[in-house]
């Protein structure tokens, strides 16, 4: 399957609701926009978790430009793409990678947002860039959390390091980084506990995760990767600016978007938080990531053919 397609299967369920509902709002003579047309592709919106900032913003850039007058669906569509596009725009963001030794990547999120599934695709991508992974079991929390990760990497072929069940993260993602260093690998990934913003004490740790990374290799980490739950909508966003605030996050992988039709809350997030969007999860496999590129998004949204 194409990128394109593959979007486009991941995006259906977010797909089939926009475009039902846009083609219920019109006839075939077309249609007035007035106020309760107006209200009623505002509904719309907000049903796919665009929210309610981005949404009004649409609406009305659509009454200044058409109120009074008689449209038709594609006039309606493209404005609706033009817009969706401005509002998402941010230059396609993939890995920043160290200039000089290995990259040292942490991931973070709340429970069950997909951080461990998502390292499994990284490594898997770039273990097919003949890059050399080493994996860092810093979810010391869970014993099952070390057996995942020990898992995929096994399956994907990276190294992993772990620690003793309950021992302190910030020690194994200690080993895991001079394992990078001693074996030359390129990349170093690091998986946490989930964590809610509000545990004090937890947030901390990942403070001092990031501090140890620091000490191993300068400049380091060199992304701190925030993953969400498109699932969560709305709630997943307020969630998140918390995160961002107290632990210093360089971008966002947006995974499970192939399992909502609130895949609109891709455009509240890129309004509201000021961090790119790297990647989207689209399944549970290790190939079920794709670059976020907002146009084409944008595009896939409206694509029913
Ligand atoms: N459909 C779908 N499922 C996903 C995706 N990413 C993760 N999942 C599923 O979500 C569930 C949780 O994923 P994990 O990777 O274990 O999440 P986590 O954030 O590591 O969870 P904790 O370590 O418990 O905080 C699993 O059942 C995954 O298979 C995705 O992009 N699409
Ligand atoms: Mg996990």
């Amino acid at each position: 399957m194409g990128i394109f397609s593959k979007l486009k299967a991941a995006l259906s369920k977010t797909v089939k609701l926009l475009n039902t509902d846009v083609r219920d709002l019109f006839k075939s003579s077309g249609r007035l926009v007035d106020e309760e047309f107006l209200e009623e592709l505002f509904s719309m919106l907000i049903k796919t978790d665009m929210g309610v900032s981005a949404s009004s913003e649409i609406i009305d850039t659509i009454r200044k430009q058409f109120r009074g007058r008689v449209v038709h669906m594609p006039e309606i569509v493209d404005i609706l793409k033009v817009k969706l596009k401005q509002l998402m725009a941010q230059p396609i963001a993939p890995i920043n990678y160290a200039a000089k030794g290995p990259t040292v990547i942490m991931v973070c999120g709340v429970n069950g947002s997909g951080k461990t599934t998502t390292i499994a695709k990284l490594t898997r991508m770039f273990i097919a860039e003949q890059k050399k992974v080493v994996l860092g079991a810093s979810d010391t929390f869970r014993a099952a959390a070390v057996e995942q990760l020990t898992i995929w990497a096994n399956r994907l072929g990276a190294e992993i390091v772990t620690g003793q069940s309950g021992s302190d993260p910030a020690s194994v993602a200690h080993k895991a980084i001079a394992r990078t260093l001693e074996i030359n690998a390129d990349i170093c990934i690091v998986d946490t506990a989930g964590r809610l913003q509000t545990q004090k004490n937890l947030m901390m740790e990942l403070e001092k995760i990031r501090r140890v990374m620091g000490k191993l290799v300068p400049e380091s980490p060199h992304e701190v990767i925030l993953i969400l739950d498109a699932t969560t909508g709305q709630n997943g966003i307020s969630q998140a600016k918390y995160f961002t605030e107290s632990v210093k996050c360089t971008g966002i992988i947006l995974a499970k978007l192939d399992g909502t039709a609130k895949g609109g809350v891709t455009v509240t997030i890129r309004k509201q938080m000021n961090l790119p969007v790297k990647f989207i999860g689209v399944g549970e496999t290790a190939d079920d990531l794709e670059i976020f590129d907002s146009d084409k998004f944008v595009d896939a949204l409206f694509d029913e053919s």
